[in-house]
C-alpha cells in the first residue's frame, strides 16, 4: 500500500503571540480517513518547524504522495513547498479552501487538485495510485492531462457527519501547542468541529468547502470528541464551526449532553449576533463556555447591510451584553475601510467597538478573496494582489496589507486601528471620569487627524 505525508505549510512568525494557533484540522480528518483504510500516513504541521526541518521532515517519511493543504494566505508557502518536494515523492496532491476554489492555479507545481471536502476522495484517489489506474476515475479532483485542466464529475457532501472518524489528534503536535498556549495565555485549547455549511451570504466570505447547506454531527458524537480531547489533557475546546450557535434546538441539546455527562473542559466558540439570546447565552455558560466570538464587522447599519451579514448594530450589543451577563467572555471581529464605507462610518464603528464590554477585539483591513463578491468588485478597481499577502514574519504593531485600489491608504486604516485600540484600552483602564477628562479630548483629536489623512 502507498504511503502518504500530509503538510501544512504555515510558518508561524517568531513574535506570534495570537490566541488562535491551531493544528490543521482539515489534514486530521483526511489522515483519519487514510489510516482507516489501512494507509500508513505521517503529518508534518509546520507552525513549529523551519522551512529547512520541514522538508527534512517530510524527506525522512520517504513519502509516495505528498498532501499539502492550501487557503488564501498559504498560497505562496504551499506552492513553494511542492516545488521543494518534488522529487521526494511519486505524486503531489494539493487541497484546502483555495485549491477547491481555484484549482487549475495550483496545477502547475501540484499533479492533482482535490475539490471540496477530502476524505472519501483521498482514499480513493490512493487506491486508483495503487492500482496503477489513472485519475479519471476519482471524482472530486481536477488533473492535467497533457497540459489540459481536466476536472473529474464533483464529490457529493458527507452526507452524515457522524459516519467520519475523528481527526487524528495523534498526529498533531499536541505538546508543542500545549505549550505555546500555557506559556502565553495560562490555558491550553485545540479546535474540533461539530458542523459544516453555512447559509449565509456574507459579501467578504468564501465558503468553498463545506457549501451552504448546515449539516450538523449528533450531540452524542460531538460530546464523545471534547471527552477525548480532555484525554490528552486539554483545558478548552476551540469550537471552529462557522457558526457554532446557528441552530438554537441542536445548541441547546449538545449543552445539555456536556451537562449531563458532567463534562470538565471549557470551550470557546464563534457565533453570530442573532442567535445570541438571554436563555441560549445562561445555557452555553452552564455547558462550560469562557468566551463567545461574535463577528460584528461594523458599528453602522448601512455598511452591515453592505456587508450583507443581515444582523443590526443594536442586535450586536444586545448580543455581547446578554453573553457577558451570563458570565462568559466575549470576543469580536470588526472590518475598516469596507468598500462603501465613509470617514464617518469607519469612525462610527471605531466608536461602536470601544463602547463595549469586550474582553477580546480585533479589526481587519477588508481581504477580498476570490470566489466572493467583495473580491469580484473590488477586483478591476486597482487590482488584488493575492498572491503577496502572507502573515507578515517580521515584528510589526499592525499585521496588516491592503490588497486593492481603496479610497482609503493602508496608513489611514492602520492609524483607525492604533486609535480604536487605544480608546477601547483607555475606557477600560481610565473609568469614566478619566475616559471623560483624557480618553474624550484624544477621541476628538484623532477623529480629526483621522479625516484629515488620506
Ligand atoms: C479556524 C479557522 C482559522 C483559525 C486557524 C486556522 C487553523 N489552523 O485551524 C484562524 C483564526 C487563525 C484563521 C485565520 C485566518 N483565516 Co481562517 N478559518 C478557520 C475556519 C473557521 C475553520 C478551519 C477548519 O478547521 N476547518 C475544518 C476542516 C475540517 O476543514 P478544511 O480545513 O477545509 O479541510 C477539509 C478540506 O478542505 C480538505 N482538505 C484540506 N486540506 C487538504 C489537504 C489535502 C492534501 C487534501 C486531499 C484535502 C484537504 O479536506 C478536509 C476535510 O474535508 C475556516 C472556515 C471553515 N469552515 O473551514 C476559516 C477559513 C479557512 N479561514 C479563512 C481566512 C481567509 C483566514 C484569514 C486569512 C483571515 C484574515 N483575514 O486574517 C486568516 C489567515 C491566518 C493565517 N495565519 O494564515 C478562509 C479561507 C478562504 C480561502 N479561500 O482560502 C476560511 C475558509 C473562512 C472563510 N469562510 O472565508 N482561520
Ligand atoms: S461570515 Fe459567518 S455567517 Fe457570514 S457567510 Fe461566512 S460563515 Fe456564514
Amino acid at each position: 500500500m502507498v504511503n502518504v505525508t500530509l503538510v501544512y505549510p504555515y510558518f508561524q512568525p517568531s513574535s506570534d503571540n495570537s490566541i488562535f494557533r491551531f493544528p490543521p484540522l482539515g489534514l486530521g480528518y483526511v489522515a483519519a480517513s487514510l489510516k482507516k483504510h489501512g494507509v500508513p500516513v505521517e503529518l508534518v504541521d509546520c507552525t513549529f518547524l523551519s522551512r529547512e526541518e520541514a522538508i527534512e521532515k517530510v524527506r525522512r517519511s520517504h513519502p509516495q504522495i505528498v498532501g499539502i493543504y492550501s487557503m488564501f494566505s498559504m498560497k505562496k508557502s504551499s506552492l513553494e513547498l511542492a516545488r521543494l518536494l518534488r522529487e521526494c515523492c511519486d505524486l503531489l496532491v494539493v487541497g484546502g479552501p483555495l485549491p477547491t476554489l481555484d484549482p487549475a492555479e495550483f496545477l502547475d507545481d501540484f499533479d492533482v487538485a482535490v475539490i471540496g471536502e477530502g476524505e472519501k476522495t483521498v482514499t480513493e484517489l490512493v487506491d486508483s495510485v495503487d492500482k496503477g489506474l489513472g485519475f479519471s476515475g476519482v471524482n472530486g479532483i481536477a488533473y492535467k492531462d497533457e497540459g489540459e485542466v481536466k476536472f473529474t464529475a464533483p464529490r457529493g457532501f458527507v452526507e452524515n457527519l457522524d459516519d467520519l472518524p475523528f481527526p487524528s489528534r495523534e498526529l498533531f503536535d499536541n505538546e508543542a501547542y500545549k505549550r505555546y498556549y500555557a506559556k502565553r495565555f495560562g490555558y491550553t485549547t485545540t479546535p474540533m468541529i461539530t458542523s459544516r455549511g453555512c447559509p449565509f451570504s456574507c459579501d467578504f466570505c468564501s465558503r468553498p468547502v463545506f457549501g451552504t447547506d448546515f449539516r450538523t454531527r449528533s450531540p452524542t458524537s460531538i460530546v464523545d470528541e471534547v471527552e477525548s480531547i480532555a484525554s490528552y489533557g486539554y483545558d478548552r475546546v476551540w469550537f471552529a464551526d462557522d457558526c457554532f450557535t446557528l441552530n438554537r434546538e441542536h445548541l441547546i441539546r449538545v449543552c445539555d449532553e456536556v451537562i449531563r455527562r458532567g463534562v470538565d473542559v471549557g470551550w470557546e466558540c464563534l457565533s453570530r449576533v442573532d442567535t445570541m439570546d438571554k436563555e441560549v447565552a445562561v445555557k452555553m455558560r452552564q455547558a462550560g463556555c469562557v468566551r463567545v466570538f461574535f463577528g460584528i464587522e461594523s458599528g453602522n447599519d448601512c455598511v452591515l447591510a453592505l456587508m450583507k451579514k443581515q444582523i443590526t448594530v443594536e442586535q450586536a450589543r444586545k448580543a455581547v451584553y446578554n453573553a457577558k451577563d451570563a458570565g462568559m467572555q466575549v470576543g469580536a471581529f470588526f472590518i475598516l475601510g469596507y468598500p462603501g464605507e465613509s470617514d464617518g462610518t469607519v469612525l462610527d464603528t471605531v466608536r461602536f467597538a470601544s463602547s463595549l464590554p469586550l474582553d477580546y477585539l480585533s479589526f481587519t483591513l477588508p481581504y477580498p478573496i476570490p470566489g466572493t463578491p467583495l473580491y469580484e468588485r473590488v477586483k478591476g478597481n486597482g487590482g488584488v494582489a493575492i498572491d503577496d499577502w502572507e502573515e507578515p514574519k517580521n515584528w510589526s504593531l499592525i499585521r496588516h496589507k491592503l490588497l486593492y485600489g481603496s479610497s482609503f491608504s493602508e496608513a489611514k486604516l492602520k492609524f483607525a486601528i492604533g486609535k480604536a485600540h487605544l480608546q477601547f484600552y483607555g475606557r477600560r483602564y481610565l473609568g469614566k471620569k478619566g475616559y471623560n477628562m483624557i480618553g474624550l479630548p484624544f477621541e476628538h483629536l484623532t477623529d480629526t487627524a483621522f479625516k484629515l489623512l488620506h
